[in-house]
């Protein structure tokens, strides 16, 4: 699953630069050989890249067989298979090491230092310590994938999707509670398990010569980590307001809908009653916070159901977006491989993800779909990864990958900002667009989702990057968690929690180990694209009504960007799309713009916030 494991490194701008010392004293730097030249790093990388290549492609076969078909068996292969393909990374790290500090080509130092990047969890060099990372990542995304809530007498247990349609649905607040404090048990027998593979994790950070492994997760920014957190920062500063004044309209709304006991108004909001199981992205509880006076509601799951879509229809229309852009369609080994929905008969990891198997056309899907809003936009973000896989399999092993992690997140979902009302219309699923007065509740709606997401996007890796640099103790994990969960999303846990209680672990991404603050770049990138994709296409009228579907000029330069892949630091490839070479929210902010005018009118006289 190399696209979500994936990790990489920065490098300097310039033409020719000294690839970054990154030893330290006492080390596994083993002794060189005197003046390595830069013909022989080249050699190297190029024979590593070649070895890299074909491991690679074995590890992502062994790990598909097992992500769809979970059992004793496949969860030992993958580990197995996991931990070669670790040891391969760290015997090629250790062996560069040699070149540190010898004046290189660009692209042969950048490779260096992507090398380091290719697993998120590094691999200590001793075999023992390599083989326990690998069983204990194994056991950790099984815990997580087949975990259920049953009633207390065992019987109606329910899979993650299942709770999922509840959490969409439902607004019994007792029923809510109840899934939430179920899921979150998940966790428990994680947490021995997770402050070990952050122990081990860390001594192979060491090894490259990092302090920790969440500074080698902060390192694939082409900037110094340190500057890469203030960064992260100074875009959440950016959108915080807007963030606030959401908070504090839905708390008001949920107000009404649950009562003040329940929801108080002056406090952070019980995070079971936003509509997802980690209060992540809010948009399924729309119906609570729509404006009285608002006509237009476009319930995509509605138009879905009514118009006979199914998983595969879905899929379909995805594509189609895609190639209508001039994109090439997919491959007929997609259809034929790809996991669309839950099979019946076995375990599986149902959590979404984008596959590229051999770095050539072999690019699946795995989903456990179904036809609802929000999984008709994560098929649009799904296959964002794999076109960008594809766009950029020209490039060499290293190279084939995000210009960051937030631009491989990004592109879906920069897609999917253009299935816009009118954009529906054409697809036939709407019959005619909403007028203009539905501005502000069309703009709610995206709110719900977009806005709502940006704290948690953040917080998931604040409270890793502390776990592994050692800030939160093991003793303080879950209480460090509510912390920052409070502190940025001002959500809080509706039953009470014990340093028992492993709630980071009820997350996908922690105990699978996926770094997370791709997630918060990508929603800032993403508006910055369609930003870009709409002043291409001429587009004046209101940033979200306006659609690029169809528009194969903006489609041909978007696809420029994709294809270079990794081969250049980010800064680069935005510049090529989008003029700039900065993340920034103004985008985001001015597509929002008319909503923070009148959520700020709504909000008037409301003590907002929760400290
Ligand atoms: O994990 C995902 C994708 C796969 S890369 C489905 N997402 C994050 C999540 O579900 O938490 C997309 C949005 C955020
Ligand atoms: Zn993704």
């Amino acid at each position: 699953m190399r696209i979500t494991k994936h990790l990489r490194a920065g490098v300097a701008l310039s033409a020719m630069i000294i690839l970054a010392a990154c030893g330290q004293p006492g080390d596994k730097q083993t002794a060189a050989p005197a003046k390595p030249t830069v013909e022989e790093a080249t050699a190297f990388i190029t024979k590593a890249e070649a070895e890299l290549g074909a491991a690679r492609e074995k590890a992502s076969r062994t790990a598909w067989v097992q992500n769809t078909y979970i059992t004793p068996d496949t969860l030992a292969l993958a580990a197995d298979s996991n931990a070669s393909y670790s040891a391969l990374v760290s015997r090629l790290t250790a062996e560069s090491k040699r070149f540190v500090g010898l004046e290189l080509p660009a692209d042969v130092a950048r490779k260096l230092n992507l090398l380091r990047m290719e697993t998120a969890l590094p691999s200590p060099a001793d075999p023992a310590l390599n083989k326990e990372l690998a069983e204990l990542d194994a056991k950790l995304g099984e815990l997580y994938a087949t975990g259920k809530v049953c009633r207390d007498d065992g019987s109606d247990c329910l899979t993650l999707d299942e709770i999922d349609d509840v959490f969409r649905t439902s607004r019994d607040e007792k029923e809510l509670k109840r899934l939430w404090a179920g899921w979150h048990k998940v966790g428990q027998e994680m947490k021995p398990l997770y402050q070990r593979e952050v122990e081990i994790a860390n001594i192979g950070a060491k090894e490259l010569g990092l302090p920790d492994a969440g500074t080698l997760w902060r390192s694939g920014y082409d900037m110094p980590p340190e500057a890469f957190e203030q960064e992260a920062d100074r875009l959440w500063g950016q959108v915080k307001p807007l963030y606030t004044a959401l908070h504090c309209y839905a708390r008001t709304k949920l107000g009404e809908k649950y009562g003040t006991d329940v929801v108080p108004q002056d406090k952070p909001i019980p995070a079971h009653l936003l509509g997802n199981m980690w209060a992540q992205e809010w948009g399924n509880i729309y119906d609570l916070v729509a404006p009285k006076q608002a006509a237009t509601n476009v319930d995509v799951t509605k138009l879905l159901v009514k118009a006979g879509y199914d998983p595969i229809k879905m899929t379909k229309t995805a594509e189609g977006f895609f190639t209508g852009l001039g994109f090439e369609p997919l491959p007929q080994t997609f259809w034929e491989r790809s996991q669309i929905t839950r099979p019946r008969d076995r375990e599986v990891v149902c959590h979404a993800s984008a596959w590229d198997i051999d770095d050539k056309d072999d690019i699946r899907i795995k989903m456990c779909m179904r036809v609802n809003g929000d999984d008709f936009q994560t098929v649009h973000h799904e296959l964002g990864h794999n076109f960008y896989q594809r766009a950029y399999k020209a490039q060499s092993t290293l190279f084939r990958n995000g210009a960051n992690d937030g631009f491989h997140e990004a592109i879906g979902d920069f897609i999917a900002l253009s299935v816009t009302p009118g954009y529906l219309v054409k697809l036939g699923l709407l019959d005619k667009e909403p007028s203009t007065e539905g501005d502000v509740p069309l703009l709610l709606q995206q709110a719900m989702d977009k806005v709502a997401f940006l704290p948690f996007g953040l917080l998931i890796d604040k409270w890793r990057w502390n776990v592994f640099n050692g800030n939160i103790k093991p003793e303080d994990y879950n209480k460090a968690w509510w912390d920052l969960r409070t502190k940025y999303q001002g959500v809080s846990s509706p039953v009470e929690r014990t340093a028992a209680d492993f709630d980071p672990g009820a997350k996908n991404h922690v105990p699978t180990s996926v770094p997370y603050v791709r997630y918060f770049l990508a929603r800032i990138l993403q508006f910055q694209f369609h930003k870009a994709a709409c002043d291409q296409a001429g587009f004046t009228g209101p940033l979200h009504r306006c659609s690029i579907a169809g528009n194969a000029e903006v489609g041909a330069k978007f696809k420029a960007m994709l294809e270079m892949g990794a081969s250049k630091p980010w800064p680069e490839a935005l510049k090529t799309f989008t003029g700039t070479d900065q993340m920034d929210a103004s985008a985001m902010l001015a597509y929002f713009a008319p909503l923070k005018e009148w959520l700020d009118k709504q909000n008037e006289g409301k003590s907002c916030g929760w400290e």
